[in-house]
């Protein structure tokens, strides 16, 4: 997913005409869901940096192919899903080289047995609720569920709207009181295909709420600060997930003259937007969007968190994402370690902190590192719009379960395990908040 072409319009325009219908997106016929049949998920490392710098190039050139986990640094894992139709690629990788190694064989087979087809009614009560991805109609609903039962607790937020007019809205959870409290913000669902991060937010949210009054760190947590948390951010994204394709990343919106639908609002904060890891190319999966903050469900969310921002201080900014076990800081927009960030020592330190809590749940360990230098730069992330613009001190990009086994179609059995280990770090996080103020 590159930035840039000189080619550009000639061959990428023929090109990504065709990768748009038959490519990377899978094959979809108008009105029907994509399928990925024979799909596979393969797993390259490459063990120099020419072997790195090949694989940029084709994740760069080659959009017939979607890269669940792009290039980033020597000995880590690039995870490829390459359609039927592609299966040439498979050779070009032998020949130069690589041993590429077959995570997933049939990416339409793992889809149907998420079987979100046939799923009980429970109430939210009921642990069931959580251990099953929902809709974004059913995460909706839960909003107003969670305020009712939890009132004297929990109001409902609008953040922003989206382009097909969904609203997009989280909840805001902490004791009320005279005084305007500091607060601290949880997103998830930026990345419509990454379901394990809504269903985190909001499984961990439910067990917040219900340890509040027992577990002291929890009441204080409450008590102390508002936490606004908004489980999907994307909301037109997640919906298309359910409804036309699973695999499907960005929002939906085409902005005038682009060939493709959708901007990755994850290249498109207004902070450094446009540099490095941003595709300028409307079909590319990291597209970067017109201008920064060109679309609604950026530029309203952003509106939101700086008009919070103006009468209280935000001490922490989480944006939850899968996969890949990666608990990031800023600055993201770049890969030089040397770039001045005043917090990185402390986010680092309680990032590292969070990691232990984790690994003494159920035994994961999360990478802890600067996004830009230990994964790959990409510019017009939310984190570095979170640090570079409002200052939020503790701000984190995490990248939740699991390691590539199945990627970003994670089984429904790991969402009460990653909930978890990721419950018990923010106890950590939380505690870190308290023992600031
Ligand atoms: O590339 C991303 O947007 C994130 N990874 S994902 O596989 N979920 O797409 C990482 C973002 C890290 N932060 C920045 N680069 N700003
Ligand atoms: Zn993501």
């Amino acid at each position: 997913m590159g930035a840039d072409s000189y080619l550009w319009p000639n061959f990428f325009f023929i090109f990504a005409v065709v990768v748009c219908i038959f490519g990377a997106h899978g094959s979809a016929v108008e009105g029907k869901k994509a399928r990925y049949d024979y799909y596979r998920v393969i797993r390259v490392i490459p063990s120099n940096e020419q072997e790195l710098a090949w694989l940029r190039d084709a994740a760069y050139k080659r959009h017939d192919l979607d890269f669940w986990k792009e290039p980033s640094i020597v000995g880590h894992p690039v995870d490829i899903m390459i359609p039927p139709t592609a299966n040439d690629f498979l050779k070009v990788l032998i020949n130069e080289g690589f041993k590429p190694e077959t995570m997933i064989r049939n990416v339409q087979k793992l889809i149907d047995s998420e079987s979100t087809l046939f799923r009980q009614q429970v109430s939210l009560n009921d642990e069931d609720f959580y251990t099953h991805y929902r809709t974004f109609e059913e995460i909706d609903a839960w909003i107003d569920d969670i305020a009712s039962t939890y009132s004297d607790l929990v109001s409902v937020e609008s953040v922003s709207k989206s382009h097909e007019e969904r609203i997009v809205r989280g909840l805001k959870i902490g004791k009320p009181s005279g005084t305007t409290k500091p607060a601290a913000y949880i997103q998830g669902g930026i990345h419509a295909r990454e379901w394990v991060s809504p269903a985190t937010v909001m499984f961990m949210t439910y067990k917040l709420l219900n340890a509040y009054g027992t577990d002291t760190t929890v009441t204080e947590m409450f008590d102390k600060f508002d936490w606004y948390i908004v489980p999907v951010l994307n909301a037109d994204g997640y919906h298309y997930t359910w409804s036309n394709n699973r695999m499907w990343r960005k929002n939906r919106r085409q902005a005038p003259g682009n060939i493709c639908v959708g901007t990755d609002l994850n290249r498109n904060y207004a902070y450094k937007w446009g540099g490095a890891g941003a595709s300028r190319i409307s079909c590319a999966l990291t597209y970067r969007g017109t201008g920064p903050a060109s679309e609604i469900e950026t530029s309203e969310m952003t509106n939101f968190l700086t008009k919070k921002s103006e009468s209280t201080d935000i001490h922490l900014y989480i944006d939850f994402h899968s996969y890949g076990l990666l608990w990031l800081y800023p600055w993201g927009y770049t890969d030089d370690r040397t770039v001045p960030q005043a917090d990185r020592e402390k986010q680092r330190a309680l990032a590292l902190e969070g990691n232990e809590a984790i690994i003494a749940t159920h035994g994961k360990s999360y990478f802890v590192g600067e996004a830009g230098a230990d994964l790959y730069p990409a510019s017009g992330g939310s984190d570095d719009w979170a640090y570079g613009e409002l200052k939020i001190k503790y701000t984190y990009t995490i990248e939740l379960r699991d390691d590539g086994k199945y990627g970003f179609v994670l089984p429904e059995s790991e969402i009460k395990p990653t909930t978890e280990e990721i419950y018990n770090a923010m106890l950590v996080v939380g505690q870190k908040l308290i023992s600031e103020l």
